[in-house]
């Protein structure tokens, strides 16, 4: 049947152009004419059709085989837009672009008309949405659990330099065209209440109940996840979370409108917005019933699953799957996990602690002290109390385990405790105990854990630390966002390197072709038009696409060092205004990036960036030599047109803080050179692209720990004649003449011998890797040579390449291949 099924549409351009008339004339009653948002919906819904059977026979594939699945346990995802990349991956862009031609429009235009899926905050997010696409394409059977934000992550607008939050209503014009609601698998996730214990008389068991909760709903919104070319659709499944009890109609038809649906909107309010913070924690009782909600509506998915196969035997459930836990968010599937076995299943502890610790890994994203969770347990006992039982159970246990180990040691115990002494439960390691497997993200950051954040426990299960490098896809990173160079990678090397990387490093035979060289920089040239096109329609400025094109784009946080960047471009701006100005290179710089709303110092950061650029860019004397453009709003799809376009990234985070970066790979894949310190992945990028194709400078991790022993910023600032000059520039007030005072923060924060981010004392070193990069753009074919290196070395930095690892040496996964339905 599901071959009949998937019969009744064809791939061929015909066909989708019937399906896309349909759509637009018959279900949403529009026409030709109509805005881009039905067109793009129209065919969104033609091509989600397309995908139907597959997933269907995917889910066939995977029940059928009895396989081992991983779930992917994620507070975030952070999608973007959907459309292209799954043409690209089911093969289907030409006969759109062919049947769309025919009605007279172009594909382009709808993909403009797609808002961002914005369900997450940066790094964290997107990681999880390029792993989910890479699973797909290796045919592995994994599945993703999120939550179904009704709003994502703000827009940004600026206001007299000042960031202004807008909420993200991406779900405006109705339904999502990439999901499918699937109220049949509804579940009933609990809050507050209390426990209530008693033995039960035959057989002495003990019963616990959790009684007097609130009920939230959570339903379940499944997107599909096509891999490439290769039949397979795996599932992201995202919870939505409405009230157990509709509206209570008394109270409304009393008149109390608001007593009426107060119950509801407390239950929607789960499911409403994305926490917008990403390295600090949240803190809000929210947040902890978003972090439940996710952990509790999974594993019940999960379990009941099991049981339809398994009836109540879950002799086997720890070899048939594991969940994969990004970051500390969804740690509370440990106890809860726990809870199902102990008191829905009637395990004893030691067999759901033996199920439990062989079933969950964690994932672990930041060093910063600051983004490690912590709750209060005053707020567990009220809002979970059954679940804080079992964490003080869990960590009595793994407290002796200790115990009996070091003796005597009561500080390690205090160290190592899940509850610590401020009566809060430290999430972290509520993860570590519970997992039997703990990676970082890149070699450096996995090894600082190891010998610094969680020493203690690597001491005690070395065998648990691994490292997973992380990734990004290259199907949507090169092939989507950079058609142009695709074109050219595939006449050059075929299309092999879609799903393996590696095959860019034939390009490296063309280094020294002279028409490889002039085609290389024609893409590149094409792809700065396109960015700087983007530029200009956000900022109205008009960029000058010969100049190097110098980009950061990030979250805007003290430790990724925008301020720093920030510092080099006033130095270049004194070096014209009073010089010495040659030798000299054109400079395009561009930073983008939004703050916490809560941030006050990266908002202050936003807005020297505003100043600054405004009296660089309005400087007659300046003209094409310098400009600086804050873009806002940056989110997946600007990134997409940013990274083909630009020529030198910015990684300059303080040596130590950054655990790996991403869009440093997404830049190194594109061609573009990188800037940056030997920290997070860009250690494993210099090694790839070897030393004289990357700009390094900085204080190394360990230096760092050393130098703020004695850190002395204002002998900096002496010995400097250069930094002298950049800071009495800020000090005078030059940036902000008719707003004083309003950088005082930050300039005492870089001449504090507190900085914790070390911002000057990498100054002097960073502006002569600038030196270098202003001296290595000016020959041309040089840079293409390393900016083709870059691109021929970057295999290693696919996700493709990360999940492979993942399953060898964490899930244990086999590939399901499925059959073509034709
Ligand atoms: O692993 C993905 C990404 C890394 O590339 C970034 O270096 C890291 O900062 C980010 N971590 C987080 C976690 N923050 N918190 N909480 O977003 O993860």
């Amino acid at each position: 049947v599901l071959a009949k099924a998937m019969r009744c549409l064809g791939n061929d351009s015909a066909s989708l152009e019937t399906s896309f008339l349909h759509y637009l004339y018959n279900t949403f009653g529009r026409q030709l004419a109509s805005p881009d948002y039905y067109q793009f919906k129209a065919l969104s819904f033609s091509i989600r059709d397309r995908l139907m059977c597959q997933w269907k026979q995917t889910w066939l594939a995977h029940y059928r085989s009895g396989t081992k699945k991983a779930y992917y346990l994620s507070m975030e995802f952070l999608i973007g837009r959907s459309l292209i990349n799954n043409l690209l991956n089911l093969g289907l862009e030409e006969s759109v672009r062919q049947a769309l031609h025919a009605l007279g429009i172009a594909l382009e235009e709808l993909e403009q008309a797609e808002r961002d899926a914005g369900l997450g905050n940066g790094g964290l997010g997107r990681l999880a949405a390029c792993f989910m696409d890479s699973c797909a394409t290796l045919q592995l059977p994994v599945m993703g659990y999120g939550l179904r934000y009704k709003y994502g992550m703000f827009r940004q607008r600026i206001q007299n330099g000042y960031q202004v939050e807008d909420p993200d209503p991406w779900l405006r014009h109705g339904e999502y065209p990439w999901e499918v609601q699937r109220a049949d698998y509804t579940c009933v996730v609990r809050f507050g209440g209390y426990t209530r214990m008693y033995k039960e008389p035959h057989s002495g068991r003990l019963i616990v109940h959790w009684e007097h909760a609130e009920e939230v709903l959570a339903v379940p919104y499944d997107v599909p996840i096509a891999g490439f070319r290769n039949q397979t659709v795996n599932t992201l499944r995202l919870w939505s979370a409405t009230s157990a009890e509709d509206f209570d109609l008394s109270d409304f038809n009393a008149g109390s409108y608001f007593e009426a649906v107060a119950e509801k909107n407390d239950a929607e309010a789960i499911t409403m917005v994305l926490y917008p913070n990403d390295a600090s924690e949240n803190g809000k009782e929210l947040r902890l019933r978003q972090q439940y909600f996710l952990v509790s509506a999974s594993l019940q998915d999960v379990v009941r699953h099991w049981k339809r196969a398994h009836g109540s035997d879950f002799s086997r459930f720890a070899e048939f799957n594991v969940f994969q836990l990004n970051d500390t968010h969804p740690s509370l599937a440990v106890p809860e996990l726990m809870r199902i076995l102990l008191d829905e299943e009637q395990f004893d502890w030691d067999s759901a602690w033996a199920i439990v610790s062989r079933t969950l890994a964690y994932t672990n994203h930041t060093l910063l002290p600051e983004a490690l969770e912590t709750w209060p347990v005053t707020l567990l006992q009220r809002l979970l109390p059954r679940l804080l039982e079992v964490i003080y159970e869990i960590n009595g246990r793994f407290l002796s385990q200790v115990a009996m180990k070091w003796p005597a040691d009561r500080d390690r115990l205090r160290r190592m405790s899940i509850v610590d002494q401020d009566g809060r439960v430290r999430m972290a390691h509520l993860a570590l105990v519970g997992s039997y497997s703990v990676n970082g993200v890149a070699a450096l950051h996995s090894r600082l854990l190891k010998e610094g954040l969680f020493r203690d426990f690597h001491q005690l299960w070395p065998e648990r630390f691994n490292n997973k490098t992380n990734g990004v896809t290259p199907r949507r990173w090169l092939a989507a966002a950079n058609p142009a160079l695709r074109g050219l990678l595939n006449e050059t090397i075929g299309e092999g390197w879609l799903t393996d990387l590696d095959q860019l490093q034939a390009l490296e035979e063309k280094t020294y072709d002279p028409v490889f060289l002039e085609r290389w920089h024609q893409v590149r040239r094409h792809n700065k038009q396109r960015l700087a096109a983007l530029v200009r329609e956000r900022t109205g400025i008009v960029l000058n696409t010969e100049a190097l094109f110098d980009v950061q784009v990030k979250r805007i946080h003290e430790y990724k060092r925008q301020l720093l960047n920030v510092l080099h471009l006033i130095h270049l701006y004194a070096r014209i205004k009073f010089g010495p100005a040659e030798p000299w290179t054109n400079r395009c710089a561009i930073i983008g990036g939004k703050a916490a709303p809560g941030y006050a110092m990266a908002k202050t950061i936003i807005k020297l960036i505003h100043n600054v650029a405004a009296v660089i860019n309005r400087d007659p004397d300046v003209g094409d030599r310098l400009k600086l453009v804050f873009l806002p709003d940056y989110n997946v799809s600007a990134m997409e047109v940013i990274c083909p376009g630009t020529d030198l990234s910015e990684q300059i985070s303080t040596a130590g803080k950054e655990a790996s970066g991403t869009g440093n790979m997404k830049f190194m894949m594109n061609g573009a050179l990188t800037i940056g310190t030997l920290d997070g992945a860009n250690v494993e990028i210099r090694e790839a692209v070897g030393e004289e194709n990357f700009f390094l400078f900085g204080l190394r991790a360990e230096e760092v720990a050393a130098a703020r022993r004695n850190y002395n910023p204002q002998a900096l600032v002496e010995a400097d004649t250069s930094l002298r000059q950049v800071l009495q520039l800020l000090e005078a007030g030059h940036f902000n003449q008719f707003e004083p005072g309003i950088f005082d923060d930050l300039i005492a924060g870089m001449l504090s011998p507190a900085d914790p981010w070390l911002t000057l004392a990498d100054f002097r070193s960073y502006m002569q890797a600038q030196q270098r990069v202003d001296q290595a753009y000016l020959d041309q074919p040089g840079w293409m040579r390393m900016s083709i290196i870059n691109t021929a070395r970057s295999g290693r930095f696919s996700t493709d390449r990360t999940m492979r690892q993942y399953n060898e040496e964490i899930w244990h996964l086999r590939p399901i291949q499925v059959a073509p339905l034709m």
